[in-house]
């Protein structure tokens, strides 16, 4: 099933920590779509979630350099 997840993501300055962050996320197996903006801060994550949790992408966006607040649940 495709599920959706918007982030709020710390530390991204500039264009260039966008595209980093939609690179990391893009490389992971299930993430069918990102879309990453520095000035809001949000991160916009489409993915299969039989193959890559929510806890994968944080975990993916935190070791790249970046703090994550999670969504709140729906
Ligand atoms: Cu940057």
């Amino acid at each position: 099933m495709a599920d959706e997840r918007v982030f709020t993501v710390h530390g991204m300055s500039c264009t260039g920590c966008a595209d980093r962050i939609e690179g990391v996320l893009q490389r992971l197996e299930g993430v069918t779509r990102v879309n990453a903006d520095h000035r809001s801060g949000v991160v916009r994550v489409r993915f299969n979630e039989q193959q890559v949790s929510e806890n994968d992408l944080v975990e993916r966006i935190e070791s790249a350099g970046y703090q994550v607040t999670r969504p709140t649940p729906r």
